[in-house]
């Protein structure tokens, strides 16, 4: 890493964070993006506080560069909000300002770099954005030979795209720093992630293949960032790990360390879980430190289509998961995939059938969108070459326009599609609203009954009370 401290041509580096939030889904807009938070703890890691400035944009993005006044403007954007990140690439060098993008689009698709980025961030970000700092710092621009001695971007050169060689990964999780969360917010329902990467490999997502080799952070470490949250006012925690039951010993350690410092009275935690790896000691574990929720990826209730999403897991194995979750109390979200390119209509409701019998408390069902990065995405451009000129927000799966949104069954017209789709949201609307029902009588009615029994003794009181002095 170039020593910073040497270099006399700027004397403030001003950085603005940029994240291409998705205004439709709601929890988007309910929880902050983290990868402004880590890249920012790494650089200070590495350099110290006093040479930056960051800021994470949450206005305008005129109003952020026109009031903060900053050099680089750094894009994190996923693949259905690409055509936002080009948007804001090209508003800020209209101010004149230097761009770097980075995240899983163009990660993957490094020849979506337009002309308004300088510079493509590909995989893991810490290290090359540092270095990528470190290099603004000495030269004032990202343009100049030496950025071909930083791995892992990628940039033009007289218009030619031109990809640095791979970068390592940092080795173990816990020489991450912890993301700086003052910079983006602290927030009462929060969460955090606990790894990067995943054994698995499902055909419709890209994190395997994104962050290549799957990396845990120490038990210890993750009691620490659990405490940071609760310090700052967090009551409920999710771990959006794709699946915090993998290591079934390190699920039990951070369970006992939370136990330990009592984070399990104070808190409530969910979590996601990968069905087969959900055993009673795992369940145990998430029962003590206080798992109120856990989602689970079941896709499918049809074993074919099982095989073609995920690989490795029994639709015995979804129920048998469900029912052990269910016994130690704790609630349970399944999500579902349908419209896979070969799935009939009638593997299709097998799921729908088995949603209903399920002893799931709610369901979610999306239909199958190719995302750049996944087997999907490379089945689908094989057989259609689009790439070029692409509306990547066609990708977004929640628009519901069978003209707009990329629809790959094979089997079921897109109209017949999104006839099946609101079956399914018909029916998760319905198990939430018993979910919900079934709460209010187990935990609300009876406090309801007690609270209502304190007040009727006190009013009582007080009547024989003004009674007898009467
Ligand atoms: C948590 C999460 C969410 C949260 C996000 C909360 C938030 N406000 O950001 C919620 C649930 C809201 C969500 C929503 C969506 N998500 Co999401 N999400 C994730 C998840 C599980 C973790 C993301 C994360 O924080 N990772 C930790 C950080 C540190 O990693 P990172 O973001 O990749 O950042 C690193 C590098 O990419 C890089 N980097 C990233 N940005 C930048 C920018 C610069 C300038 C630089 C230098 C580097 C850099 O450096 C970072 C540190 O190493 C990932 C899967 C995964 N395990 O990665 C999916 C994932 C990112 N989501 C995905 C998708 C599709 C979505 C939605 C579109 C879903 C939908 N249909 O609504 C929306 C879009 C949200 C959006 N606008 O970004 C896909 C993206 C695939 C793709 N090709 O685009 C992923 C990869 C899952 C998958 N199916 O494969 N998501
Ligand atoms: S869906 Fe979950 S289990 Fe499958 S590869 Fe992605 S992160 Fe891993």
């Amino acid at each position: 890493m170039p020593d910073i401290s040497m270099t006399k041509k700027m004397t403030e580096l001003r950085v603005l964070f940029a994240h291409m939030q998705d205004n439709l889904s709601g929890v988007e807009t309910r929880f902050h993006p983290l990868w402004p938070a880590y890249l920012a703890a790494f650089a200070e890691q590495q350099f110290g506080t006093e040479k930056f400035k960051f800021r994470f944009a949450s206005k305008e993005i005129h109003y952020e560069i026109e009031s903060f006044k900053p050099q680089i403007v750094a894009i994190g954007a996923v693949s259905p909000k690409f055509n936002d990140a080009i948007e804001c690439a090209r508003i800020a060098k209209r101010y004149g300002v230097s761009t770097i993008v980075g995240g899983v689009h163009i990660s993957t698709l490094p020849e979506c770099l337009t002309e308004g980025m300088d510079v493509g961030c590909i995989g893991e970000g810490e290290q090359s954005f540092a270095e990528l700092l470190a290099h603004f710092f000495e030269h004032g621009v990202f343009r100049g030979s030496q950025l071909a001695d930083i791995k892992g971007i990628v940039y033009r050169k007289n218009g030619e795209l031109v990809k640095t060689p791979i970068r390592p990964l940092i080795q173990t999780f816990d020489q991450i720093p912890h993301p700086k969360r003052s910079l983006v917010g602290y927030l009462r329902h929060d969460y955090l992630l606990t790894g990067r990467g995943c054994p698995y490999k499902c055909s419709f997502c890209s994190c395997s293949r994104f962050w290549r080799k799957a990396r845990y952070a120490s038990p210890s470490y993750v009691l620490e960032e659990i405490r940071e949250l609760t310090e700052n006012g967090a009551k409920i925690i999710r771990f959006e790990d794709d699946s915090l039951t993998t290591n079934t010993r390190r699920l039990q350690e951070i369970s006992n360390l939370i136990v330990a410092d009592g984070l399990d009275r104070r808190v409530q935690f969910s979590c996601w879980a990968r069905a087969n790896e959900v055993n009673a000691e795992a369940v145990d574990s998430l029962k003590k430190m206080n798992v109120r929720l856990v989602w689970m990826g079941l896709e499918s209730g049809c074993q074919r289509t099982l095989d073609y999403l995920k690989g490795h897991v029994t639709v015995e194995q979804n129920l048998r998961a469900t029912s052990l979750l269910k016994d130690a109390g704790i609630q349970t979200n399944g999500f579902f995939i349908i419209g896979s390119p070969s799935e009939t209509e009638e593997e299709i409701m097998q799921t729908y059938k088995f949603i209903r019998e399920s002893q799931l408390d709610f369901a979610t069902v999306n239909i199958l969108t190719p995302l750049p990065g996944t087997a999907t995405w490379d089945h689908w451009t094989e057989k259609n070459s689009i790439v070029d000129g692409l509306d990547w927000s066609r990708l977004f799966s929640i628009r519901f326009d069978p003209r707009f949104d990329i629809i790959i069954s094979e089997e079921v017209s897109p109209a017949e599609l999104y006839r099946l789709y609101r079956k399914f949201a018909m029916l998760s609307r319905s198990m939430k609203r018993k979910a919900n029902f079934r709460k209010l009588r187990q935990l609300e009615l009876p406090r309801i009954a007690h609270e209502l029994l304190i007040s009727f003794r006190l009013f009582y009181k007080k009547l024989t009370v003004r009674h007898r002095t009467l």
